[in-house]
C-alpha cells in the first residue's frame, strides 16, 4: 500500500507598499486619489481619537479604554473595503471601524464612559456593538452571514478579532459552521503578537493564523497589516467572494498592538522597549502619508490641515459627551436582560437605597 499525499498547503503573505512608501504599482488596488485622501482621513481621525482617549482615562474623565494605535491599517483598511449594505461585526479594538461606519463618536465616548447607552447603533447601519468578550461576536457574524444567503442577499460580513481569541472554541465553531454552509463571511484576524502579556508563540503551535483556515476548507491568507494597501486589497477580494457566493475566507492581518492592551495595563512589565521601537517605525499612518507624498497627494500643509480637523472633530465629541445627562440608577439595570435576575434585582434595590441615602 502506497503512502500518498492528501494535502499540501501554502500560505501567502501579501505586500503591496514597503514602509518608505513605494508601492508595487502590479498589486495595487483600484482605489482613487479622493478614496485614499478619505482612507487617510479616516485613519488619522482614529489616532487622533486614540490619543485624546488615552488623555481623558488618564485626567479621570473616562473609564477605559483599548487602545487601536498602529492597528488603523489592519482594521480601517479592512472596514474602507466594505460596501453600506454589508454588515461588520468587531471586538473591541476597532475604533476606527466604528467611527468609519458612522457610529457618533460622543456614543463611542459615551459607551468606553460606561454607559452602555452608548453602545446602541445607530438605525440602518449594519454593525454590532462593541463586543468585550473574547471570541464569541464571530458566531453572530456567520449567523447573520447564514441569514443573509438564505434571504438572497448579495452581501458580505467583515468579522474582526484578536489572534488570542482564535484560541477560544467559539472561533473553531465560528470558522468550521462558515466552511460546511459556505456563509459570507470575510474573518479578519487582527495578530497584533500579544493577547494582554500572552506572546503569539504561547497562544498557538502554528506559525501562522493564516494556515488555520485549511482546516476549515476555506482561503488563508497572511498580510502585512501595517500596510494599508495590501489590507484594502485582500480584504476586498474576499468581500466580493462572499457576496458571490464562494464562501468565507480568512485573512491575518499581521500587525502589533504599540500600547498596553487597555489603559488600565502596563506593557513595560511583560515586553522589552527594543521589541516595541521596531513596530513603531512600521507605523502605517507615517508609511500612507509617505506614499501620498510622493504621488502628490498630500503636504505638509494639507498634512497639518488633516490632522486639525480630526482634532477639533475629537473636541466637539468629547464636549457633547461630557454634557450628557448619567444614566438613572433603574437605567443601569435595564437592558442587561429582559428579565432582571434575582441577583441584579438585589443590587439595584441596594443602589437605590445608597442614592437615596445620599440624596
Ligand atoms: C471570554 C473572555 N475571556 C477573557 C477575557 C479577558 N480578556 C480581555 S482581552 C483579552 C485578550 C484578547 O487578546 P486578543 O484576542 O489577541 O485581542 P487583543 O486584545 O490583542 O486585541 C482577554 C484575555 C474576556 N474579555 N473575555
Amino acid at each position: 500500500m502506497p503512502v500518498t499525499t492528501l494535502v499540501t498547503f501554502s500560505v501567502e503573505r501579501v505586500e503591496v507598499m514597503d514602509e518608505e512608501g513605494n508601492v508595487d504599482e502590479s498589486l495595487m488596488p483600484d482605489l482613487t486619489p479622493e478614496r485614499i485622501r478619505a482612507l487617510y482621513e479616516i485613519m488619522v481621525l482614529t489616532r487622533r481619537f486614540d490619543e485624546r482617549m488615552l488623555k481623558l482615562q488618564r485626567q479621570g474623565r473616562l473609564g477605559t479604554f483599548a487602545r487601536v494605535m498602529g492597528q488603523e491599517g489592519a482594521h480601517v483598511g479592512a472596514a474602507f473595503a466594505l460596501r453600506d449594505e454589508d454588515w461588520v461585526v468587531p471586538a473591541f479594538r476597532e475604533a476606527g471601524i466604528f467611527l468609519l461606519r458612522g457610529m457618533k463618536m460622543e456614543h463611542f465616548l459615551q459607551y468606553w464612559g460606561g454607559d452602555e447607552r452608548g453602545n446602541l447603533i445607530p438605525a440602518g447601519v449594519r454593525m454590532l456593538p462593541t463586543a468585550i468578550p473574547v471570541g464569541t461576536h464571530m458566531l453572530h457574524a456567520v449567523g447573520i452571514g447564514w441569514a443573509m444567503k438564505h434571504r438572497g442577499e448579495k452581501v458580505a460580513v467583515l468579522t474582526s478579532f484578536g489572534e488570542g481569541a482564535t484560541s477560544e472554541g467559539d472561533f473553531s465553531e465560528a470558522m468550521n459552521f462558515a466552511g460546511v454552509f459556505q456563509a459570507p463571511v470575510v474573518f479578519l484576524c487582527q495578530n497584533n503578537q500579544w493577547a494582554i502579556s500572552v506572546p503569539y508563540h504561547k497562544q498557538t503551535a502554528a506559525c501562522t493564523v493564516a494556515q488555520k483556515a485549511v482546516g476549515y476548507g476555506m482561503p488563508g491568507v497572511q498580510v502585512d497589516g501595517n500596510d494599508v494597501f495590501a489590507v484594502y486589497r485582500t480584504v476586498s477580494e474576499a468581500l466580493e467572494r462572499a457576496r458571490n457566493g464562494d464562501g468565507p475566507s480568512l485573512i491575518e492581518a499581521h500587525t502589533y498592538r504599540v500600547t498596553d492592551h487597555t489603559t488600565a495595563d502596563d506593557a513595560r512589565r511583560y515586553r522589552s522597549e527594543e521589541e516595541v521601537a521596531v513596530w513603531r517605525r512600521r507605523d502605517p499612518i507615517a508609511r500612507l502619508a509617505r506614499y501620498m507624498k510622493k504621488n502628490g497627494l498630500l503636504d505638509d500643509e494639507g498634512e497639518a490641515a488633516v490632522e486639525t480637523r480630526a482634532d477639533e472633530q475629537v473636541a466637539e465629541a468629547v464636549a457633547t459627551f461630557e454634557a450628557m445627562e448619567p444614566p438613572s440608577p433603574e437605567e443601569i439595570f435595564a437592558h442587561v436582560f429582559a428579565e432582571i435576575t434575582p441577583p441584579l434585582a438585589e443590587q439595584r434595590a441596594d443602589l437605590l437605597r445608597r442614592v437615596g441615602k445620599r440624596g
